[in-house]
């Protein structure tokens, strides 16, 4: 059998190689039945740092036959117990926050200290909080006619499919994965291509914990590996985060079958800035809000920013002097504030970004921060971080979702006009308002079109609050009480004639 190290390690290549090669399927660390890997990528240097098991359709049904033989005993598990098993994982994965950080940093090129040891511990938080709510898997009694009971219970939906990305893969899966398991289902989870290592480690050590088959995960590539998992006949919910294009192709292989899919699909996050702000907590709101840390890769990042005019140029002057302070270089490194651009691919995408922006007449790219200077890191997918003003509202770099460390800032004179631009876009993911207005800001608030927005804040998700976005951003909600009981479970009405 497969060995890697039971206890938290501090080497994260070492775990790489460890965990290279394999899906875990019933509780075991097997290879792909075709034999089949793919390479796994440190983006900051180039080099390959693990193999990944390269899934196809006969895996993804070994995964889901497997789900769906445990799922049968796992929905017998009392609510409250499933959720204590949830909360037992949420300590295990705390006992392994460092190792977490060091591998997902390693994978994804997101600095230790600003993103993937946060990332880490949130996932920890979200699998505590889930575990608390099994004992809130309830229905209701309905009047109906004196000798009749009439009552509702809920019960899990079987077998759920979870395909996430790259970005934050192991939240993103949390978010999936703890509500669908307390609320009775199995999951089998596709990772992604570019990190695949770190959420089969959780799964891993999930799995000491939870019966073998309740949760399975497999790597692959979107066409061989996630589309058979949607499409397989005892795959009965999914829940998927990407792009907006795969979500379609998600959600159409979906209405084949007549399952219900939970979609998250990115944004283009405006963020709205009044004269009247706190000005110093806006600048830094601001600085957390465009995600920079993240290489600007989040789906609720500020990639628009509005700025009333007495404010504005003054406002990007400290956010370019802020984002010059920022430390761009080796992910491992605790000194590090900004990381790499996950892929090749993505690299490209977000440059030609840059370059068309940086044509553009009457645009100015104000560059920030300065390229990593150890030559370790000459083959690193860094991108300097870009604030671009003199754009206007037609520009794609305004309409279409970069994700990459590029934002541009604009700005407005009347509070009507900015909110007819802020909802002039495809995607209602998330959007803020800072002003101490707060009757203008709460009349914005009701009228921005995002599932998220925030006023004098910009928070990243959190497990007790719903999540997920209106038009193209997806549909439905992750996180909460509610995401769990609407999303992981179905109300079915009992009705019991007393005469
Ligand atoms: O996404 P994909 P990619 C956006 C962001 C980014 C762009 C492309 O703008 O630049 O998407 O990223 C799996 N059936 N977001 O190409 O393709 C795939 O293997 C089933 C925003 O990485 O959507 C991976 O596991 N599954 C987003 C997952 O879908 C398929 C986060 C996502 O990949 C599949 C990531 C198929 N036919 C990217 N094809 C956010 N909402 O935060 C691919 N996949």
């Amino acid at each position: 059998p497969h060995k890697t190290p039971e206890a938290p390690t501090t080497d994260p290549f070492a775990l790489a190689r460890a965990l290279s090669g394999v899906h875990l399927i019933e509780g075991r660390l097997v290879p792909a039945r075709s034999g089949k890997t793919f390479p796994v990528v440190n983006p900051a240097t180039g080099e390959q740092v693990a193999e990944a098991a390269e899934g196809d359709a006969a895996d993804v049904d070994a995964a889901v036959q497997s789900a769906a033989r445990a799922q049968k005993a796992w929905a017998k598990v009392p609510a409250r117990k499933r959720g204590a098993l949830v909360h037992a994982c949420a300590a295990a994965i705390r006992a392994h926050v460092d190792e977490l950080g060091l591998l997902i940093a390693l994978e994804t090129g997101k600095a230790l200290r600003t993103e993937s040891r946060v990332e880490a511990g949130v996932v920890a938080d979200v699998f505590e909080f889930f575990g608390g709510l099994g004992g809130e898997l309830k229905g209701e009694s309905v009047p109906f006619a004196p000798n009749v009971l009439s009552v509702t219970v809920r019960e899990p939906l079987g077998v759920v499919g979870a395909i996430i990305p790259w970005n934050v893969p192991m939240l993103l899966m949390a978010l999936k994965v703890a509500p669908a398991l307390v609320a009775g289902n199995a999951v089998v989870v596709k990772s992604a291509e570019e990190a695949p290592l770190a959420v089969l480690r959780i799964c891993e050590i999930l799995n000491r914990i939870l019966p073998p088959g309740v949760f399975n995960m497999v790597s692959g590539q979107g066409p061989e590996c996630g589309a058979p998992l949607v499409a397989h006949p005892l795959v009965k919910k999914v829940t998927f985060t990407g792009s907006v294009e795969t979500g379609k192709i998600v959600y159409r292989a979906a209405a084949e079958k007549l399952i219900p899919v939970t979609l998250e699909l990115g944004g283009k996050s405006p963020m709205i800035v009044f004269a009247d702000c706190d000005f110093a907590k806006t600048v830094s709101g601001a600085l957390t809000s465009m995600r920079f840390t993240r290489q600007g890769q989040s789906c609720t990042a500020a990639s628009r920013i509005y700025v009333e005019r007495p404010i504005f140029e003054r406002f990007v002057a400290e956010m370019k002097q802020a984002v010059d302070a920022m430390v761009m270089g080796d992910p491992l490194d605790e000194k590090t504030d900004i990381g790499t651009i996950i892929s090749q691919g993505q690299f490209e995408k977000v440059q030609a970004f840059i370059d068309e922006g940086t044509a553009t007449p009457g645009a100015t790219a104000h560059v920030c921060s300065a390229m990593p200077s150890d030559p370790a890191l000459k083959k690193g997918l860094f991108i300097r971080p870009v604030i671009f003003t003199g754009l206007d509202a037609s520009s794609r770099l305004v309409r279409e979702e970069i994700f990459g460390p590029v934002t541009v800032i604009q700005p407005f004179d009347d509070a009507e006009a900015v909110l007819a631009e802020a909802n002039d876009s495809d995607y209602g993911l998330a959007a803020s308002l800072w002003t101490n207005n707060l009757k203008v800001g709460l009349d914005l608030a009701h009228r921005l079109e995002a599932g998220l927005v925030q006023i004098n804040q910009n928070l990243v998700v959190q497990a007790n609050l719903s999540y997920g976005g209106v038009k193209s951003s997806g549909l439905g909600k992750e996180a909460s009480l509610e995401a769990m009981l609407e999303h992981f479970t179905h109300k079915k009405t009992i009705m019991v004639n007393m005469d």
